[in-house]
């Protein structure tokens, strides 16, 4: 349903049923006074090396009190996968082995690597078969993740569980004094939301929000973290939310990385707005608080304008849920004793990038939403992804600019694949200082155009195509994805 008439239609009703909210009277939360029941944090495994074997197949889990949850899990996990932590510069190979009874595909989101390897529509990993790409690691440190990529299939894979994150590490960020002990004071976070059948199984209707949220494939998460600095990693997998993520006593945090690599210095926020497919690392500094006391992370997500994915005020329907246009925690952090490498200052510098800027633009092209009237599905241009059609050639070592013009309903969240670029402009005002670093995502809200830049370099294919979409998977899946060539 067109989402403004879906709006007026719950308007009417949107008083009561605020009224008569549910909690998820399941696992969790169970609220008896100021207490709260939670679950401890799922932290996924890592692993290392040059050589990652990673086998997606059909798990269980129990998310819920009653039935246990169909689920898909890389090596085992019975939601999401390991996490991948890789070193710049090395040569690295994958085998994935997909165990489902259908294709997929994974694709490595971020990563500067050839087309043929990266994963996309195109690299399907038929039934009971394996993929063995192999590249070099040619980005700088930071959070990127895998996912699945199959046209008209990402949002069921996704919303099963499928993906897992990567951890690039490079010489200038192992030589900062920052947090990097990964599960103590180094704590990956992945944020999404779910919602059930009667039965338990994940619902894969047409709608677009979870009910019911869930970080690390972990409802009503809880963990404990050192009185100290500690680095959080986060990714926003949801299919269409967007989180406005702060802690419940409103304490300045700091952003140190983007989607790319580290800033070059700490950006101090109160909030940070996380749409979909976007990381930011952020330290928290937890060394004032009491060991024993606790606060929230949580998502400050009521009063969004219009537009903000998740804002909408209905609780039922398409775009509807009980989390639209709330605020709601999505970590429960309990404060234990330092540990005794604690990082316990911030830095006050971290890298220097070098930003492409407007001067060194050799070709610029327009890019404009379209669709999303009624029936008809959001897409790029009047096109809807074709699997043969190539919607942008580009020159090998050209510097674009691209700018994304929204005038169009509702927000989106646009990737590119291959590059990294740097955010030049927003129409409606300021780049943030929280997005000031390399992206490979960005928010692109109604009513707003949105420049960015980025050097095509080091790859090019006159036959194998690299993908831009919006990465709100259930728009994705509905053709909102383009493919452009890089040529010779
Ligand atoms: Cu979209």
């Amino acid at each position: 349903m067109h989402k403004i008439l879906a709006l007026v239609i719950i308007l009417g009703f949107a008083f009561v049923v605020s009224c008569s909210k549910q909690s998820d009277t399941t696992v969790t939360p169970t609220t008896t006074g100021t207490t709260a029941t939670y679950n401890d944090l799922w932290i996924p495994p890592t692993l290392t090396g040059t050589t990652f074997t990673l086998t997606l197949a059909k798990s269980t889990k129990q998310l819920r009190t009653g039935a246990v949850t169909n689920t898909y899990g890389y090596n085992g996990a019975s939601f999401w996968g390991p996490t991948l932590i890789m070193n710049k510069g090395d040569l690295v190979k994958l085998n994935v082995t997909n165990n489902l009874s259908e294709a997929t595909t994974t694709h490595w989101h971020g990563f500067h690597i050839p087309a043929i390897m990266d994963g996309g529509p195109h690299q399907l990993i038929e039934a009971g078969t394996t993929w063995s790409p192999s590249f070099e690691v040619k980005n700088n440190a930071g959070t990127y993740w895998y996912h699945p990529h199959l046209h008209e299939k990402t949002k069921e894979h996704l919303t099963y569980g499928a993906g897992g994150l990567i951890i690039i590490k490079d010489p200038i960020e192992s030589a900062l004094a920052l947090p990097r002990t990964y599960g103590e004071d180094d704590i990956p976070l992945v944020l999404t939301s779910r919602n059930y059948t009667s039965t338990n199984a994940f619902d894969l209707s047409a709608r677009a929000y979870g009910d019911y949220q869930l970080t690390n494939g972990t409802s009503s998460a809880q963990v404990s973290l050192p009185k100290q600095y500690v680095r959080l990693r986060i990714l926003n997998a949801e299919i269409e939310r967007g989180y406005n993520l702060g802690f419940s006593d409103n304490r300045t945090f700091y952003v140190i990385g983007n989607d790319g690599g580290l800033l070059d210095a700490p950006v101090a926020v109160t909030r940070v707005k996380m749409m979909v497919g976007e990381r930011v690392e952020i330290l928290v500094n937890l060394g004032n608080d009491a060991a024993g006391s606790s606060l929230d992370l949580k998502a400050y997500n009521s009063g969004q304008a219009f537009g903000f994915p998740g804002g909408e005020p209905n609780s039922t329907g398409d775009f509807g849920s009980l989390l639209n246009n709330t605020d709601f925690p999505v970590l429960h952090i309990n404060v234990k004793a330092a540990t005794p490498t604690a990082i316990t200052a911030l830095p006050a510098k971290l890298t220097t990038n070098t930003y492409w800027t407007t001067a060194d633009v050799t070709n610029s092209r327009t890019i404009t939403i379209t669709g999303g009237q009624g029936a008809t599905a959001f897409s790029f241009d009047n096109n809807l992804y074709g699997e043969t059609k190539i919607n942008q050639t580009i020159k090998l070592n050209a510097i674009e600019k691209w700018t994304i013009t929204n005038n169009n309903i509702f927000g989106h969240s646009f990737h590119i694949h291959d590059i990294q670029f740097k955010i030049i402009s927003r129409s409606s005002g300021a780049v943030g200082t929280h997005e000031s670093g390399w992206k490979d995502t960005v928010y692109v809200p109604v009513g707003e155009s949105v420049s960015v830049i980025a050097k095509f370099d080091d790859f090019a294919s006159s036959t194998n195509a690299y993908m831009y979409h919006c990465h709100f998977s259930n728009h994705e899946d509905g053709g909102m994805m383009g493919q452009f060539l890089v040529t010779q």
